[in-house]
């Protein structure tokens, strides 16, 4: 099985990726890959049993000559002419579980062809389904919260596989003001459109009318990479998400 973390600059992919990967190995005794796929990482806490930075790191494009901005795109470029190859390697692991960590900047991975072609081409061969992150330092006022649903809804789109919504960082006090406002979708929608008028308060009406819609068939479960909480709980999530594509494998 795959499982592929996708998230904002921060949200904690690769401390999750490795916090997740511990506890299917100690509790589960599975055996887990961790993927590195993001070329701007530095020092992940795991192992990689696979890294993209053996292709391309955004370190060394910076040494011949662009900016940080420029060097990650570039990075992304050469990621995506050789996708076939490094899903092939990705693929060919001797493992129960591959844990996938992407790049800090999501937009890479997910607006561009890099993600969608990574993941079906995986996705070929083995169950995959993605996690998206959320972060409740972002997602704690509500115009945070709502463009972080909806940046969950932008992954399902573009990738095409089941998408589990979790919040990381639940170990921090914001969880509190997240959680206010996604058990009361009332309470967000005044928030929301407090001080505006108009068009804007249609569109954020309807905006909480389909985030309301999308989140009936989803149940945010809360886990903190930094302290452990709220594994095995991710682990029902994806047993779930599995049982749901018809698979019970
Ligand atoms: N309090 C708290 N901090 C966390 C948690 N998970 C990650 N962090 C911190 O958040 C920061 C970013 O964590 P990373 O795991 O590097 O996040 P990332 O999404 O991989 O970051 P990029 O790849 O750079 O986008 C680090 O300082 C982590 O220590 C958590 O559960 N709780
Ligand atoms: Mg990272």
């Amino acid at each position: 099985m795959n499982l592929v973390f996708v998230g904002t600059a921060g949200c904690g992919k690769s401390s999750l990726t490795y916090r997740f990967g511990k506890w299917l190995e100690e509790e589960l005794a599975v055996k887990v890959s961790y993927i590195n796929l993001d070329p701007g990482a530095y020092n992940p806490q795991y192992k990689p049993s696979y890294d993209i930075r053996e292709i391309i790191t955004v370190e060394e494009l910076i040494r011949e000559g662009l900016g940080p901005n420029g060097a990650m795109i570039r990075a992304a470029e050469i990621i995506e002419e050789r996708i076939n190859e490094v899903s092939r390697e990705i693929l060919s692991l001797q493992s129960d579980f591959k844990l996938i960590d992407t790049p800090g900047q999501m937009e890479l991975f997910l607006f561009r062809s890099m993600g969608p072609r990574f993941v079906e081409e995986i996705g070929k061969q083995s169950i995959t389904i993605t996690i998206y992150i959320m972060d409740p330092v972002l997602a704690s006022s509500p115009s945070g919260l709502a463009v972080s649903l909806m940046l969950s809804l932008i992954t399902r789109f573009r990738l095409k596989v089941p998408v589990i919504s979790i919040v990381n960082k639940s170990d921090l006090r914001e969880i509190e003001y997240m959680e206010k406002y996604v058990a009361d979708l009332d309470y967000l929608k005044s928030d929301l459109v407090f001080g505006d008028s108009g068009i804007m308060v249609d569109l954020a009406m309807r905006y909480v009318e389909i985030v309301d819609e999308f989140s009936k068939n989803f149940r945010i479960v809360k886990v903190s990479a930094k302290t452990g909480y709220g594994m095995s709980d991710l682990y029902t999530m994806i047993h779930e998400a599995i049982c749901e594509c018809g698979d019970m494998t």
